[in-house]
C-alpha cells in the first residue's frame, strides 16, 4: 500500500486525485473516484452556482467519503462559486487558473482544506506562507488550461521549495507515473484524462473516443501567446485558433471563436469544431473502465514498479 501524507490530510485510501475538469468532471464521476478510494473533485469552472449546489448535493447522496470542488479562480461568478463551496461544507476545495490568497481565510474558518494548483515555485512558496494545506504542481502535459514547465521539472523543484506535501499532476496516465511522481518527491497524484474514459464520467461518447484514438502528438496548445494556454486535441477549432494567434487577432476575436465549444465537445460530441481539452497522456489511455478498476489497477502497478525498483538497488 502506497501511504503519504495526503492520505491523512484529505481522509482517503489511496494518494490519487481525478482532476477536476470543466464539464467533464461531474458529481457522477467524482463520487465514483471517491467511493473507490480516491479524491473525487467536482470541476466547476463554468458553472452557475444554482448548478454547482446541485451538484455537490448529488455527490453527497453518492458516496459518504469525501470528495472536493475546483474552482478556476477566472470565472466570473467565483465569488457566488466560493460561497457556494463554503456552506455548503464541501471538504476539500483545488483551485486553478489564478491565486486564490484572498479565500484562504474563509475556507479555513470552516475547516476546508485547500489545494491549490501551482505551475511555478514563486506561486507554490506564496501560497505556502498563505497557508495552503498542499500544492498541486501540474505540468503542462495536461489538459485545458496550462503552465509552462514540464512535470518533470517543475516538481522536484517545488517540493524543494515547501514543506507541504506536493501532488503531481500533468502526464500521469497509469502506474509508472505514479511512481515516477513519488521518485521526484510527490506525496500524491493528479490525474485527468485517464478518467475521461471512467464509465462514470457522463462526457459524450464522441469524447471518450477521441482520447482512445489520440495519439502522443495529438494535442496542441492554443493561446500561449494571448495569455490563455489551453492544451486541446488538435482539431479544426484549435487550427482556427492558431491562425487567429499568428495574425495577433483581438481578443474579441479569440472570445468570438471560443465561446460555447466547451460545451460543443462535451455535450454535443463535436469533435470538428468543439474544444476537446485533453492531457498528452492521451496515447496511453486505451480502454474503458470503472472508476474503481482505473484507481485500483494504477495503485497495484505503481505499488509493484516501487517494490521492483527497490529490488535493482544492490
Ligand atoms: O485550471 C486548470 N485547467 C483548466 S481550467 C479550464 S476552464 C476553461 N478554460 C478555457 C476555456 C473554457 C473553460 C480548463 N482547464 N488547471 C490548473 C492550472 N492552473 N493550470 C495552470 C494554472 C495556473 C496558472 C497561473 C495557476 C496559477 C497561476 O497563477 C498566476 C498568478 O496569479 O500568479
Amino acid at each position: 500500500m502506497i501511504k503519504s501524507r495526503i492520505c491523512e490530510l484529505l481522509n482517503i485510501k489511496y494518494p490519487l486525485l481525478q482532476g477536476g475538469m470543466a464539464r467533464v468532471s461531474t458529481a457522477e464521476l467524482a463520487a465514483a473516484v471517491s467511493n473507490a478510494g480516491g479524491l473525487g473533485i467536482i470541476g466547476s469552472a463554468i458553472m452557475t452556482p444554482e448548478i454547482l449546489r446541485d451538484e455537490i448535493k448529488k455527490a453527497k447522496e453518492l458516496t459518504t467519503k469525501p470528495f472536493g470542488v475546483n474552482l478556476m479562480l477566472l470565472s466570473p461568478q467565483i465569488k457566488e462559486l466560493v460561497e457556494v463551496v463554503i456552506n455548503d461544507n464541501v471538504p476539500v476545495v483545488t483551485t486553478g487558473a489564478g491565486n486564490p490568497g484572498i479565500y484562504m481565510e474563509a475556507f479555513h474558518k470552516k475547516g476546508i482544506k485547500v489545494i491549490p494548483v501551482v505551475p511555478s515555485v514563486a506561486l507554490a512558496k506564496r501560497l505556502e506562507r498563505g497557508c495552503a494545506d498542499a500544492v498541486i504542481a501540474e505540468g503542462t502535459e495536461s489538459g485545458g488550461h496550462v503552465g509552462e514547465l514540464t512535470t518533470m521539472a517543475l516538481v522536484p523543484q517545488v517540493v524543494d521549495a515547501v514543506k507541504v506535501p506536493v501532488i503531481a499532476a500533468g502526464g500521469i496516465g497509469d502506474g509508472r507515473g505514479v511512481a515516477a511522481a513519488f521518485a521526484l518527491g510527490a506525496e500524491g497524484v493528479q490525474m485527468g484524462t485517464r478518467f475521461i474514459v471512467a464509465n462514470e464520467c457522463t462526457v459524450h461518447n464522441n469524447y471518450k473516443e477521441a482520447v482512445i484514438k489520440a495519439g502522443d502528438r495529438d494535442t496542441v496548445v492554443t493561446g500561449r501567446k494571448t495569455g490563455h494556454p489551453v492544451r486541446i486535441i488538435e482539431n479544426k477549432l484549435a487550427k482556427e485558433f492558431m491562425r487567429l494567434e499568428a495574425e495577433c487577432a483581438s481578443v474579441e476575436e479569440f472570445e468570438k471563436l471560443g465561446a460555447g465549444k466547451l460545451r460543443a465537445a462535451t455535450v454535443e460530441g463535436d469533435m470538428v469544431f468543439g474544444s476537446v481539452m485533453c492531457g498528452q497522456i492521451a496515447g496511453l489511455v486505451k480502454k474503458r473502465q470503472s472508476s474503481k478498476e482505473i484507481v485500483e489497477e494504477i495503485m497495484s502497478e505503481a505499488e509493484a514498479i516501487l517494490k521492483r525498483l527497490q529490488s535493482r538497488v544492490v
